[in-house]
């Protein structure tokens, strides 16, 4: 019954912004009473990381009233359910606990602590298991923490404004208000859902950003700049400790270590940059500018998805935006700018 997965679906989306590096899981436990249309019994999410995961919550929402339907319950659930002992007990447990009939998933967790051996324990246990259902959903839901995984980097955003005539900046990288204060805002609510956002040496000292989410009730990310030379001004609002930062350099001899909440890391390709930041379990980064870090990823291919926010105002000259690539996604109005999304990935 799809219906039911899309619910779990959308429950698990509540938790955007919350979880991670946990994924957005939800579930929905239903029972169909002889040959009457099967009832929802239970509900929950995975509402922020370290706390409860969604089956539990699921499990707890149900009725004292309804509790003895359980053996009889389809238990909907967006994910493989855990078998490992981490924050919280293994939920497959729980579930053959309640001794629910039958699990049905969209994904497999590809996270190695769970990857199949949540759904061996519940079929040993005799529980029915279906998944793949509904696995398109379930994959672009948590794209970042499938890419994360899979493909051992984080999901890569790439992010810009630019004009009518296609710049980005004016001459000499001059930073200019191109798109409006809608898209401003809306940038902030973007910040405050991935783990990490990046600028190059140029942006951090040409434009001095906070990187911080102060339009927008969210987590504030953490900073990371590209600073090969170790030559930007200590005194730029990025390295002001209030947020971490981690600076990418490629000076042997790295004397300024070591000031609180910056960390210094060495690396000598773009490629090592980003497994540096999936050791450190950041599985997301919106990347925003400026245009030859943004150019350094688009040639690399190494990139998820890019929004780009297209104002009318025309500037004449400048600094060329780069190149759109991908297929596109969504296309929309943001006050007076337009943003488009394309993704990196045919058919997701
Ligand atoms: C589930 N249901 O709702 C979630 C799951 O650190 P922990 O203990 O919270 O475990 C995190 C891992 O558990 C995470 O990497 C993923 O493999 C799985 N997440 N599993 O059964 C949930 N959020
Ligand atoms: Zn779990």
């Amino acid at each position: 019954m799809n219906q039911f997965m899309l619910r779990a679906l959308e429950l698990a989306a509540l938790g955007r912004g919350h979880v991670s590096p946990n994924p957005m899981v939800g579930c929905v436990i239903t029972h169909q009473l002889g040959d009457s249309e099967p009832r929802i019994i239970g509900e929950g999410w995975h509402q922020r990381y370290g706390e409860w995961h969604a089956e539990v919550n699921a499990i707890r929402s149900v009725r004292p009233e309804d509790t003895h339907l359980l053996p009889e319950a389809t238990v909907y659930v967006t994910l493989e359910p855990c078998s490992h002992w981490g924050k919280t007990p293994p939920c497959a447990d729980l579930l053959i606990e309640n001794r629910v009939r039958r699990v049905i998933c969209c994904n497999d967790d590809p996270n190695p602590l769970v990857s199949g051996q949540g759904f061996d324990k519940l079929r040993a246990a005799g529980i029915e298991v279906e998944t793949g259902v509904m696995a398109e959903l379930g994959r672009q839901l948590n794209a970042r923490f499938f890419t994360f995984f899979e493909k051992k980097r984080p999901y890569i955003i790439l992010k810009w404004a630019e004009t009518a005539d296609g710049f980005i900046a004016g001459e000499q990288g001059r930073q200019v208000k191109i798109s409006g204060d809608l898209a401003h805002r809306l940038v902030h609510r973007w910040r405050s859902e991935e783990d990490a956002i990046m600028v190059g040496t140029n942006t951090a000292r040409l434009d001095n950003p906070r990187l911080n989410t102060r339009l927008w009730p969210g987590k504030n990310p953490t900073r990371i700049v590209v600073d090969n030379a170790l030559s930007l001004d200590q005194t730029l609002h990025l390295f002001d400790g209030s947020q971490p930062t981690i600076v990418f350099h490629t000076c042997e001899d790295d004397t300024l270590a070591g000031r609180p909440n910056v960390i210094h890391a060495f690396t000598h390709s773009l490629i090592h940059a980003l497994t540096t930041l999936h050791e450190r379990k950041i599985q997301s980064i919106l990347v925003e500018g400026g245009t030859s870090l943004i150019n350094s990823f688009l040639q690399a291919g190494l990139w998820d998805e890019m929004r780009v926010f297209r104002s009318q105002a025309m500037l004449g000259g400048g600094i060329a935006a780069p190149t759109v690539q991908g297929e596109m996604m969504s296309r929309e109005m943001v006050g007076l700018d337009e943003l488009t999304v394309y993704t990196n990935s045919p058919g997701s």
